[in-house]
């Protein structure tokens, strides 16, 4: 049997989060942040992983519902779930500041979520929450308190699990013969096709292919049933299984199977493709330094991303080439990005005199439409991406 094999190194890392002020410095946390795969699960792993504790506290500054994007996609969701399941309870795991479990009724919905600083505000407002870490432990408590859960839903959250058995031993503890689990996290297939390795960082753990989500949740006794491509996040997959333990007959959707197929065909189960992954990532980081730093540090970035902490700390991008950020988000603004130290600001004050910047790197590359169409007044401004390869826009 062959063994599991790293195929990327992205250099020393700090948390993608970990948003800093200036006296912070000294004691920033960095981490060699490595990938592996496994040829018997094909599953796509960090080597060393930070612990999640440093991550997901009282201060994660990340919120579900920072975009019009997101706060739309997940009203169409919910609307979906209601329509086609009317659960009598749901369950969401990875709850954050509620964009999604906000659609429902607070005496049939659960939420789990580590983050304190979220979970007071669904608590606050009558959503029983659990500010906890999602465990078996855990789903073994909820089994007594509520018996079988409807729907359990979990959002970019899967893929942030530590320990993947546990975790999906836990949801199957949950699933009673006519529930379903659905789940949705950025996609293996996208990230090769897209070479957006900014999908790597501390938080994900994993990139889940379906060929290996197949592998891993029939081990935990459930068989997914529906697979749907989703545009968000820069492509994620959206999966829906449910317990072999079941009288009910089994349908596998077509969404399924094609997904399956399409892997196979792009070479998800073949090493070789990791090894080609790698090598168009050390081209693109070459070809997106030389184009940032052509502009002699009159380039700002729109979004700080936990993706972008990745690429500016494997492309030593510093402020010397990036003068700052702009981010929306109240929590990151008048911080240093993580590593790089970068400043952050807010639009209001990044964007207020036009003439500081010539170029505008897209952090923030998976809300493209939401950005430029409200970002007319920057439609001189030489935008830069790096996917699927760096380019101008
Ligand atoms: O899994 C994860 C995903 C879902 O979200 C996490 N582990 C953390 C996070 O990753 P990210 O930080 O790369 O996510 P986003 O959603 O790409 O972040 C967008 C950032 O850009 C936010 O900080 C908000 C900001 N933003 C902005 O300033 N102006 C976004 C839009 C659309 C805008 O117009």
């Amino acid at each position: 049997m062959e063994k599991t094999t790293q195929f990327l190194d992205l250099g020393k890392q700090p948390l993608a989060n970990g948003f800093l002020s200036m006296q912070d410095i000294d004691t920033e946390y960095f981490y060699n942040l490595k990938y592996q795969y496994d040829p018997e699960t094909s599953l796509v792993s960090m080597i060393d992983k930070p612990a999640p504790e440093l991550m997901f506290n009282d201060s994660y500054p990340y919120h579900s519902s920072g975009s019009r994007t997101m706060n739309l996609h997940f009203n169409r969701t919910a609307n979906s779930i209601k329509s086609n399941y009317n659960p009598k309870t749901i369950l969401e795991i990875g709850t954050n500041d509620g964009a999604f479990i906000r659609h429902f009724n607070k005496e049939n919905s659960l939420c789990v979520e580590p983050c304190s600083n979220f979970a007071a505000n669904t608590s606050n407002d009558g959503y029983s929450t659990y500010n906890e870490f999602w465990s078996l432990e855990l789903a073994q408590k909820i089994r007594e308190e509520h018996g079988f859960i409807d729907v359990i839903y979990a959002a970019n959250t899967m893929c942030h699990m530590h320990d993947l058995d546990s975790a999906l031993e836990g949801i199957h503890t949950l699933l009673g013969p006519k529930s379903v689990f659905i789940f949705e996290d950025p996609s293996l297939l996208s990230m090769l096709q897209r070479c957006s390795y900014d999908q790597l960082y501390d938080e994900h753990p994993y990139i889940f292919s379906v060929t290996a989500l197949d592998k891993i949740l029939r081990k935990h006794h459930m068989i997914i049933t529906n697979v749907e491509s989703l545009p968000v996040h820069g492509g994620s997959n959206r999966i829906y299984a449910q317990t072999t333990h079941s009288p009910i007959a089994i349908h596998q959707s077509m969404g399924y199977h094609n997904h399956l197929f399409m892997e196979r065909q792009l070479g998800v189960d073949n090493f070789e493709t990791y090894e080609l992954f790698s090598e168009a990532v050390k081209r693109s980081k070459g070809f997106l330094l030389g184009m940032l730093v052509a502009f002699n540090g009159n380039v700002i970035s729109y979004g700080a991303t936990s993706k972008s902490t990745t690429i500016f700390n494997y492309c030593g991008i510093g402020p010397e080439t990036i003068k700052y950020i702009i981010d929306t988000t109240k929590d990151k603004q008048c911080l240093l990005s993580p590593g790089a130290h970068i400043p952050i600001l807010s639009p209001e004050e990044g964007l207020s005199n036009l003439s500081d910047f010539d170029a505008i790197f897209l952090g923030a590359w998976n809300f493209i439409k939401e950005i430029l169409q409200k970002e007319r007044r920057l439609k001189n401004k030489k935008w830069i991406t790096h996917v699927p390869f760096p380019r101008f826009l």
